[in-house]
């Protein structure tokens, strides 16, 4: 069985990432979505909020769990989850310069590998933050965000759905 780790801050997840965490389901057994720290961002939502949010947007996808990791590195997440491999989503030139750094430390760190996945191209200009920028701002992100997360978000924000 091969698993994969699907890591990111999720501060919420996105369809972006949900596209990301659906098509890695597609390629591995077993599909584990890690809600670790960033130490440059700030929190909207608890880690363990997002991990909610997150398992009621993948609820369709059997083999797809949900789990948040504080102050670990990445590559002892996985070395405990017994997975090989990271998969993560590319947008476009400006996430490759900032993730192949990640991946080369991560695999000189543990040997531990990563898989980039181009981003679907409708989905392109999603991104958590700039998602939280446009609701706070009023504008409609139904389209942007799971289901799961649309109202949640909405009500963290202290925006009117
Ligand atoms: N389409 C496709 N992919 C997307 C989209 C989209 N619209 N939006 C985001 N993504 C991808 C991102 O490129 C990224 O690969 C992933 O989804 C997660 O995105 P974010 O923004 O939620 O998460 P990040 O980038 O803040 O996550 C960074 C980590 C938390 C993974 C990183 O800081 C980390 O590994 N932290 C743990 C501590 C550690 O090991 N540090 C050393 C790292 S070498």
């Amino acid at each position: 069985m091969t698993r994969c780790v699907c890591p990111g801050s999720f501060d919420p997840l996105t369809l972006g990432h949900l596209d990301v965490v659906e098509r890695s389901a597609r390629l591995f057994d077993e599909v584990v979505v890690a809600v670790l720290y960033n130490p440059d961002k700030q929190g909207t939502f608890t880690a363990d909020e997002r991990v909610g949010l997150i398992e009621k947007s993948v609820a369709h996808l059997a083999n797809v769990r949900a789990e948040a990791f504080a102050d670990e590195l990445l590559v002892e997440v996985c070395a405990r989850l017994e997975a090989p491999i990271v998969v993560k989503g590319l947008r476009g030139e400006t996430d490759f310069s900032y993730e192949l750094p990640m991946a080369t430390m991560n695999r000189s760190l543990s040997g531990l590998e990563t898989l980039f996945l181009p981003g679907n191209p409708g989905m392109d200009h999603l991104s958590s933050s700039l998602i939280k920028q446009v609701a706070t701002l009023g504008g409609d992100i139904s389209g942007m965000v799971p289901e799961a997360v649309h109202g949640p978000l909405l009500e963290r924000l202290g925006v009117a759905g």
